[in-house]
């Protein structure tokens, strides 16, 4: 059975817009302050690590052109990573992360060099 609806339904009752200046809001708009519910992204740094065989100007010129530093940081990170024994190359998201470890890995292998990089959870 169809029934066409003669006329809209009720609306419940509006109070009277009050016009007293006291009422005024004056246009003004109250946010609520909410907690924040989304965490941002883990992030993941690529560290790279030390071995006695891959030449220094090899990771200067690797850090340079995955991690894009200028040669002056490249040269202090390889240092680091010569000294210490690993060194962190750069942050980012997870799947940028492990695209830059795939890809010094590929150079590292296409050059015959044993250089090593991992990515992990940054703090
Ligand atoms: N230890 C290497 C050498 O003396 C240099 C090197 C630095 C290798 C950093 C790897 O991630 C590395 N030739």
């Amino acid at each position: 059975m169809f029934f066409m609806a003669s006329k809209t339904p009720n609306s419940p009752p509006v109070a009277p817009k009050t016009t007293r200046p006291q009422d005024d809001d004056g246009g003004s708009v109250v946010l609520e302050r909410r907690t924040q519910k989304t965490k941002p992204p883990q992030m993941y740094q690529v560290v790279m690590l030390n071995d006695d065989y891959t030449p220094m100007e090899f990771v200067v010129v690797v850090i340079q052109e995955f991690f894009n530093k200028d040669r002056e940081t490249a040269t202090q990170i390889m240092l680091k990573i010569h000294l210490d024994g690993k060194g962190v190359c750069g942050v980012y998201s997870r799947d940028v992360a492990a695209s830059k470890v795939e890809q010094v890995q590929a150079a590292a292998r296409q050059a015959g060099h044993p250089l090593q990089c991992v990515s992990e959870p940054a703090e």
